[in-house]
């Protein structure tokens, strides 16, 4: 879409200051005021925040493309081996400061726009977030893209254009209501539209055997419906160095030409809402973190781009004279990042053997050696499956495919453990006994050469009980990738406070944020008082920044001398906010029955979206706002403890939120959280973490020290025995008065007088024997870490030193490591420097 302007001016502009014609600042100022003109139709005196935005992000884009076609240019020249990441979901969240710090141009670009007498916060509040994902699937995908380039990989991301990313999250008396996020409506300065590598996508139909001239028989896929797919490519700029690789996102559109008859007979709009449906793949992100649902649409999806994105990688490949298929996984590696583009596997497999004429075993071992496959998660309900029947409307040619992929893994099966029946139904990629289903998760693992976990205990897990089978039958298939986050995006970029401190101590950033152990350099001034006193002041700074949002999103009066006690991520059973609750419900009560009970005043500070259909997850979203605002207006507990539920939790909104907590909260049952990747975020920050040991909570623990951690609860093999033995939460229930005191006190209506019932959802889940997240088990253990949190808050020295040391020692978690594995261990990928 053309680029609107916005509506009215905002201030008059300031003299700019006179500088000289080869100063980058005056360049980069010109380049500003031109596209202000030629984008934008606007001057210096009409112009809004929202144009300065537009205008000085098409000025850094040119520089910014340009680095982008020097970079495709040397990698093509050179023929070199690339990465394709496919990923349904990319949270980018804004790119106006992550591109100015990535590129080297920030400081620039402030003083350009200081000397035009633009207010800089205005403008970089105006960019809409870039929401195309759910949780922190999408984030890593975006923090994978970020350390791809910073390291010169030749990469390319593939994804879905969507036209409405994740729904936008408003309170109404508590309760969540969701509303359209239209990120893109006035267009967007960072990508660039490329309808010349528009892709035709055939879909449905049916297949029918056809016969050559030897009288063999060949499947043919026909009477298809096409799809077109037209990409968006997004330049990513890497930090510190001159490599630009690209983000390319389909967008779907219809070929249904214009009906002649129905146009000539007046049906146009008919005609014209008919070419509508093509467009729909990629209206809208499905807004589910885990819980698949079997949509029809959302394996088109799924398809759709998997589709378009092999073409593409194919047209690049095939566009070097010297390349061929011999070639082929020499210079492709493709990860799939989780089974969402598991699909591909077949439709590779379907474009050697039907469009090239491969025999079967050529083509398995082209497909197996270009795919890799990260799993993410080992919730059942997260486990994707598409029902035989649905699957074969959409792709019957797949179907095939997929059946003759499991025939011939059921003979590798039976050659190995001959007439066992058990194994062969829990390898098949083909789930019987009622409802057909294709197995996604089976068909990734089966269809590529290394398979990975997101974190050492979830792969230690995923090995022993998720696929103990596959992992036996491929020895040394299954490896651990640890994730890691972005320090560009998660300490330089959004801590500018806590840079700078770093910056002072251990020299320039474009060392420490490249590399990022370099920041154990600070675990010498952990006892130092005078380094303490400037760390902890950038914390109350921080933490005096978001009480202002807190005050103006949720109209709560909070103090920067209180604990800022944290919990963001999506809204999960599992994560469980609830036992959360139970502890904010803990200290109200105590606090009720002595007013004045020496506690730490704390603040508890929430983030997170609910799928719109999990009923449970917006009723613990309404308990934790409804108590919250009791608790906020209760003037009896002296505002030691205040609740703030921040609306729209997403990523703009967490770079406020990380550099000003103190406690962070990770509190999984264990076994659950596959890694987590806030987790990271936080402790890089000098925010403590209460957490199980669950997920990367182990290796941050492992890192930072037992002394600089609060572990707490059930650990996999307690949760594993209570499970085998039942878990009863009465047990718990009956046996802690202070417990049994605060769940009855969440079943009666003392918070919604008036309504009974109002949490009945989270009461009963609570008590119910079949609690998977056995919250009641682990809730005196919660409590207990708590006090020890509250103890160690009291000592400022001793805080000081396990926050500055949390800060120190995560340099692991850089997604510069995690990705220097990948391109060892996965992907055989070589750097390439511009
Ligand atoms: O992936 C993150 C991990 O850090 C988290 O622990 C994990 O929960 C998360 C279906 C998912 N696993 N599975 C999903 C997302 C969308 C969807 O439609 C599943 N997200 C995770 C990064 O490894």
């Amino acid at each position: 879409p053309a680029i609107a302007p916005a509506s009215a001016p905002v201030s008059p502009a300031a003299v700019p200051q006179r500088r000289s014609t080869d100063d980058p600042v005056q360049s980069l100022q010109q380049a500003i005021l031109r596209n202000l003109t030629s984008a934008l139709a606007r001057d210096r005196v009409t112009a809004k925040p929202r144009d300065w935005w537009i205008a000085t992000s098409l000025a850094v884009r040119e520089q910014i493309l340009t680095r982008l076609i020097k970079t495709q240019g040397v990698h093509n020249k050179e023929n070199v081996r690339r990465l394709y990441y496919l990923s349904l979901e990319y949270l980018m969240g804004r790119l106006f400061e992550n591109n100015l710090y990535n590129t080297g141009l920030y400081d620039e670009a402030r003083t350009a726009l200081k000397d035009l007498g633009v207010d800089w916060e205005s403008v970089r509040e105006s960019e809409v977030d870039m929401g195309l994902g759910n949780g922190g699937l999408g984030r890593l995908a975006a923090c994978f893209l970020d350390s791809l380039a910073t390291l010169d990989f030749p990469a390319i991301g593939y994804g879905i254009h969507y036209e409405f990313g994740l729904f936008k999250q408003e309170f109404v008396h508590g309760h969540q209501v969701e509303h359209p996020d239209n990120w893109m409506i006035f267009g967007t300065p960072w990508e660039v539209v490329r309808p010349e590598y528009t892709t035709d996508v055939k879909i449905y139909g049916r297949v029918e055997n056809v016969f050559d001239n030897n009288g063999n028989s060949h499947p043919r896929w026909t009477d298809t419906k096409t799809i077109l797919g037209v990409p968006y490519d997004i330049p990513i700029a890497g930090y510190g160095t001159a490599t630009v690789n690209l983000l390319r996102l389909w967008a779907s559109r219809s070929t249904e030409e214009f009906d002649l008859v129905a146009f000539n007979s007046g049906g146009y709009v008919d005609a014209v809402r008919e070419k509508a449906i093509g467009e729909t793949v990629s209206k809208v992100l499905y807004p589910n973190d885990k819980t698949e649902n079997g949509k029809e649409l959302r394996l088109v999806q799924q398809y759709f781009f998997v589709s378009c994105s092999l073409r593409d990688i194919i047209r690049r490949h095939f566009r070097h004279e010297g390349n061929s298929w011999e070639n082929f996984d020499d210079k492709v590696a493709v990860q799939l990042n989780d089974t969402h583009p598991a699909v591909a596997v077949a439709e590779l497999l379907r474009i050697l053997l039907d469009e090239h004429n491969f025999a079967w075993e050529k083509a398995w071992s082209i497909v197996t050696n270009t795919f890799g496959y990260t799993n993410h998660t080992l919730l059942p309900e997260a486990l994707e499956k598409w029902g035989v029947p649905l699957f074969t409307r959409v792709l019957p040619r797949h179907t095939q495919i997929v059946y003759e992929i499991n025939r011939r893994l059921m003979e590798v099966v039976e050659a190995k453990w001959p007439g066992d029946n058990k194994k062969k139904a829990i390898l098949s990629l083909v789930e019987e006994g009622g409802a057909k289903a294709f197995r996604m998760a089976n068909l990734a693992v089966v269809g590529s050469h290394a398979v990975n976990g997101v974190a050492a205990l979830h792969t230690e897990l995923l090995k022993k009980d998720l696929f103990p089978d596959f992992d036996n039958l491929y020895p040394g298939k299954f490896q651990n990738k640890t994730n890691g986050i972005t320090p560009r995006r998660w300490l330089l970029d959004c801590n500018p406070r806590l840079t700078k401190l770093i910056t002072e101590k251990l020299g320039s950033p474009t060392i420490w944020a490249r590399d990022l152990d370099v920041l154990r350099g600070l675990e010498k001034f952990a006892d130092d008082k005078a380094f303490q006193k400037e760390f902890m002041a950038i914390k109350r700074a921080n933490k005096q920044d978001l009480a202002t949002v807190i005050k103006a999103d949720c109209g709560v009066d909070v103090s920067p001398d209180a604990l800022f006690d944290v919990q963001i991520k999506r809204l999960h059973e599992y994560k469980r906010q609830h036992l959360n609750l139970l502890h904010i419900l803990t200290l109200y009560r105590r606090l009720l029955q002595n007013p004045s009970l020496d506690i730490v005043p704390r603040v508890f500070v929430f983030g997170a979206k609910a799928a719109p259909g999990y009923d449970l997850a917006k009723n613990i979203i309404r308990a934790i706002n409804v108590i919250g605002d009791r608790i906020n207006k209760d003037d009896r507990i002296n505002g030691k403890l205040k609740v703030a539920f921040l609306p729209n939790y997403r990523v703009s909104l967490a770079e406020k939120i990380i550099p000003a907590s103190d406690l962070s909260e990770q509190i999984s049952t264990a076994g659950k959280e596959a890694s987590g990747t806030g987790n990271m975020k936080l402790a890089l920050n000098g925010s403590l973490t209460i957490g199980t040991l669950d997920g990367a909570n182990v290796e941050i623990g492992e890192e930072v020290g037992d002394d600089n951690i609060f572990i707490f609860g059930l650990k996999v093999p307690d949760v594993e025995k209570l499970d085998a033995e039942g878990y009863n939460p009465w047990n718990y229930y009956g046996a802690d008065d202070e417990l049994r005191a605060i769940v009855d006190w969440l079943g009666s209506d003392y918070f919604t007088p008036g309504e009974s019932h109002a949490f009945g959802a989270l009461h009963h889940s609570l008590l119910d024997g079949g609690d998977p997240y056995k919250v009641l088990a682990d809730y005196r253990s919660y409590v207990q870490a708590q006090e020890k949190v509250d103890a160690a808050y009291r000592d400022t020295s001793r805080w000081a030193k396990m926050a500055i040391l949390n800060t120190a020692r995560v340099g692991k978690f850089s997604s510069d490591r995690t990705i220097r594995e990948y391109a060892k261990d996965i992907w055989s990928l070589p750097s390439v420097a511009i």
